[in-house]
């Protein structure tokens, strides 16, 4: 079954990011279980934070599942990074991204690897920084699965990365591992810049493909640019996806709109998977 979710950040200093709902996560929940979301995905500052949130405002209490954590103000707010050209920096990166997937999977929620991935650079050859980020994936899959939740590695555009950029790297990433924890995240906003063709690409996946990114070309909600959601409709149903498709798309017009625009277009695009219709 293929799952509804909707993003929230809790992290003041990622204002202007591409989340739906800020700042309070019970505010949050209540406006997206009145709507039929089935979760929400959260990213928070800390894991101290994630579990203080989660502790004083459960998703379960509108009946909404936690459907993933984000670990990127691991980068926003300590620029920390899995490929850093300093050790302790790459272990600090570890640590953090340890932390968030503990408190994620409390409640059975994988964490998301997306800008902690880093980057090459003078500093960092591209081959050292990859055998870096493969150390980095076995270590953490590895510690995901003891909580039986994946580890989730979103690939990012070229304005925000450079080591893998399309979802055929990532699997030729993921093939490279001994794990076999670690799946894909394919963001339909990256997806838009990097691939050729989205429904091919997540043909091409197939299982390895772990939780989707809901946006559209420009960021904005589906339905507000031009991505063509259909063939990404049927390739998800191609493949027997049964995660969540979960709106990490800018605010607009702004967050309740935002999270209507969403889950109007997620009936349209995928007929008989609400959860929760009304
Ligand atoms: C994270 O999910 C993502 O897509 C990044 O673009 C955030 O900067
Ligand atoms: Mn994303």
């Amino acid at each position: 079954m293929i799952r509804s979710a909707v993003t929230v950040s809790l992290v003041p200093e990622a204002r202007g990011g591409p989340f739906v709902f800020w700042d309070d996560l019970a505010i949050a929940c209540r406006a997206a279980a009145e709507l039929g979301f089935d979760g929400v995905e959260v990213f928070a500052p800390s894991a101290t934070a994630l579990e203080h949130a989660l502790t004083a405002s459960p998703p379960e209490t509108h009946s909404l599942k936690l459907a993933a954590v984000g670990t990127g103000a691991g980068w926003v707010l300590h620029r920390l990074s899995l490929t850093s050209p300093d050790a302790s920096e790459r272990a600090l990166a570890r640590e953090f991204i340890r932390s968030i997937i503990d408190a994620g999977a409390a409640m059975k929620a994988p964490a998301i690897v997306g800008s902690t991935q880093g980057r090459w650079s003078a500093d960092m050859p591209k081959e050292t920084a990859m055998e870096h980020l493969r150390e980095a994936l076995e270590e953490l899959g590895e510690h995901a699965g003891r909580y039986d939740v994946p580890l989730l590695f979103e690939p990012l555009n070229r304005y925000e990365a450079n080591l893998v950029n399309t979802l055929a790297d990532g699997v030729a990433l993921l093939e490279s591992l001994s794990t076999k924890n670690v799946r894909l995240l394919g963001d339909l906003f990256h997806m838009n810049i990097e691939e050729p063709d989205l429904a091919e690409a997540i043909r091409s996946t197939g299982k390895r493909l772990g939780h989707v990114h809901f946006a559209d070309s420009n960021r904005r909600p589906v339905g507000c640019g031009h991505t063509a959601i259909t063939p990404v409709a049927e390739a998800l149903r191609a493949i027997d996806y049964d995660g969540y498709v979960s709106a990490e798309c800018l605010p607009w017009p702004d967050p309740a709109a935002a999270a209507d625009h969403t889950i109007r277009a997620f009936r349209t695009y995928f007929p008989g998977s609400t959860a929760k219709a009304r």
